[in-house]
């Protein structure tokens, strides 16, 4: 075992010692290299991670319309790994592996907005990453031990699947996903006369048993549903609708001053669950949220076309964020039970709508009673006190005219969607970093072409005012992220797949025919496959069933057929499958794409396609 390790890392060495950059084949007159990367000026900057050092936080960035997660180390903001997800990624073979095609379902575009982690008494415990494609409308699970998507949901009757949150307390027994496009329900021919009419359409925050990963039901609303939240308690979500004139243009969509924080009461949904009150539509369990029709759901006013909301780690306020209003609006949760009981007005829970710049989008929290909200128009961060707010509110219109609760203001470059602050959507919330997800680099980075990427902004929010600490590139487009501490993660995460979890793991290499169905099952044990030679007939239907059986950490392998246009990876003690028709004749190489050993180029055999 050690002696691969030796191998690996003696090879890598003699490649560095002749000059020749790794990858680049670049010769370079010795030191350049290293003067280069040495830190500039005295001392060390905060967030520097010199190399043989770890991140404090796993950072977990959607990928946007890239349809993947990316795990960012913070404070380095070092890009670690990708997560394929609803994407194809042909690196790790994600899309073309039997298993991952299992998941997909044919489907291999996606669209990645809110990663959150699973929790267990209003903090993470590290086990399941969820996140939503709002392409496709679908929620995937990822397990962490793996980093590896284990499960993908598809949700009916819903478009625009948008903001997800996972249940905070006791602990994630169900995620809510809301659908931010109203749609008919159903939404085929068997409702055709719904189809020229937007008062016919309808959104859905829908329930999922994130155990399970299948629908609990799905709460059916004239508004569209925006972003979503789950209160420390476990007995609300909500959902941001910047949608309730039901317009299908954007001036209608504007046309109200204010739009809704919806809440979601979930005792009074579980017992009409229960008494059985809910129509069935694509199999799903629908109850009735629409206004004037439940006692399910709650209606806080907010301005204007409102798009984030946010819990404060306490538990005590939601922040509903403005977007064409230049405020955020303060709900104290304490008030939800007397509004939900007809004892106060909806309106009559909100605390505070401090000023705060020209579009508001989302609001972070730093632990220590101060929010940081994103300003997209403004393109800043600003930083504000929730109980100056309160305190300012209540004292009426000429204390707010100072804006006591301003802290700091924070350009930003440039126009920034999310912001999120370490742990900052838990009851652990640290105050240490706080990143922002800007959309717009141009003059950031060296100009790399008309398409440009984003500018992930990484700031010390550990002092009184916000720090600017460094600019990061990252392809399109992360929207939101989180950051989880490094203690929570990394002891659950695994070197090696449990190799039997597979139920086609192979320990013995063989090609077994049945009519023109070939299985092959081959180890793979670097710088050797199994087999060193397979023969089939032309238009054989062919499974190629690998299992690395290297258990040296990181030793992974991977296979490759020349023109057949399959190329995928093993992890130590993985196993993966791929099904093809062998429609060209010929000798074909099979080899080793993922460097393993001194003897990787050797690492090949032939696939050989008789007529
Ligand atoms: S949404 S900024 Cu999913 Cu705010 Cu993107
Ligand atoms: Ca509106």
């Amino acid at each position: 075992m050690s002696d691969k390790k030796f191998n690996r890392r003696n090879f890598l060495k003699i490649a560095g010692a002749s000059g020749v950059v790794a990858g680049t084949g670049v010769i370079l007159p010795k030191g350049v290299l290293s003067a280069k990367t040495e830190p500039s000026g005295k001392g060390r900057a905060k967030n520097e991670v010199k190399p043989g050092e770890l991140d404090d936080y796993y950072g977990f960035w959607s990928g946007g319309h890239s349809g993947e997660i990316r795990i960012v180390g913070v404070p380095s903001m070092r890009e670690i790994k990708r997560i394929p997800v609803f994407n194809m990624d042909v690196a790790s073979g994600w899309g073309v592996t039997n298993e991952s095609k299992k998941l997909l379902k044919g489907k291999y575009f996606g669209d990645t907005h809110h990663v959150h982690g699973s929790y267990k008494d209003g903090v993470y415990d590290g086990k399941h990453l969820f996140v939503n494609d709002k392409l496709n409308n679908r929620v995937a699970r990822i397990r962490t031990d793996y980093m590896e998507v284990d499960a993908i949901l598809e949700i009916p009757n819903i478009q625009g699947a948008h903001g997800l949150f996972p249940q905070r307390y006791p602990k994630t027994e169900w995620l809510v996903l809301n659908s931010e496009f109203q749609t008919p329900v159903p939404n085929d021919t068997s409702n055709k006369k719904a189809f020229l009419n937007p008062k016919e359409y309808y959104g859905m925050h829908t329930i999922i048993d994130a155990e399970r990963m299948s629908i609990v039901c799905q709460v059916m609303v004239d508004e569209n549903c925006d972003l979503a939240a789950t209160d420390y308690k476990g007995k609300y979500s909500m959902c941001t609708s910047y949608n309730i004139e039901k317009g299908v243009t954007i001036s209608e969509m504007l046309a109200s001053d204010y739009d809704y924080l919806i809440v979601f009461n979930w005792k009074r949904l579980k017992k009409a669950l229960k008494a059985g009150k809910y129509k069935i539509v694509n199999g799903v369990k629908i109850v009735d949220g629409r206004k004037g029709h439940s006692d399910i759901t709650l209606r806080i006013p907010v301005p204007k076309n409102p798009h984030g909301v946010n819990i404060s780690p306490d538990g005590k306020y939601a922040v509903c964020c403005g977007k064409v209003s230049p405020t955020t609006t303060v709900v104290e949760l304490d008030k939800l039970d007397l509004a939900f009981e007809g004892k106060i007005k909806p309106e009559e829970c909100i605390v505070a709508q401090p000023y705060i710049g020209l579009g508001p989008l989302h609001t972070t929290f730093d632990g220590r009673g101060n929010a940081i909200t994103s300003v997209f128009i403004d393109s800043t961060n600003v930083k504000w006190n929730i109980a100056k707010a309160i305190e300012a509110e209540k004292q009426g219109e000429q204390a707010k005219k100072s804006n006591p609760h301003i802290i700091d203001i924070l350009d930003v470059h440039y126009q920034v969607g999310h912001i999120m602050a370490t742990m900052a959507e838990t009851k652990e919330a640290d105050g240490k970093w706080l990143i922002s997800l800007n959309k717009v680099s141009k003059d950031r980075f060296i100009n790399a072409g008309p398409l440009k990427c984003e500018n992930d902004q990484l700031i010390d929010i550990t002092g009184e005012k916000l720090k600017l600490v460094h600019d990061s590139p990252t392809y399109l487009e992360p929207h939101d992220c989180i950051m989880v501490r490094r203690e929570i993660i990394e002891p659950l995460v695994k070197d090696r797949y449990d190799m039997f979890e597979h139920p086609l793991a192979v320990t013995k290499n063989s090609v077994e025919r049945k009519g023109k169905n070939v299985t092959i099952r081959m180890t793979a044990n670097a710088p050797v496959f199994g087999l060193q030679e397979v023969r089939v007939k032309k238009d054989d239907k062919v499974t190629l069933i690998v299992t690395n059986h290297d258990e040296i950490s990181d030793l992974t392998n991977g296979i490759a057929i020349s023109n057949y246009d399959i190329n995928f990876v093993t992890a130590p003690f993985q196993t993966k499958s791929v099904t093809f028709t062998a429609d060209k004749p010929g000798v074909f190489w099979v080899y080793c794409t993922n460097f393993c050993h001194a003897l990787h180029l050797e690492m090949r055999m032939r696939f050989i396609v008789e007529v």
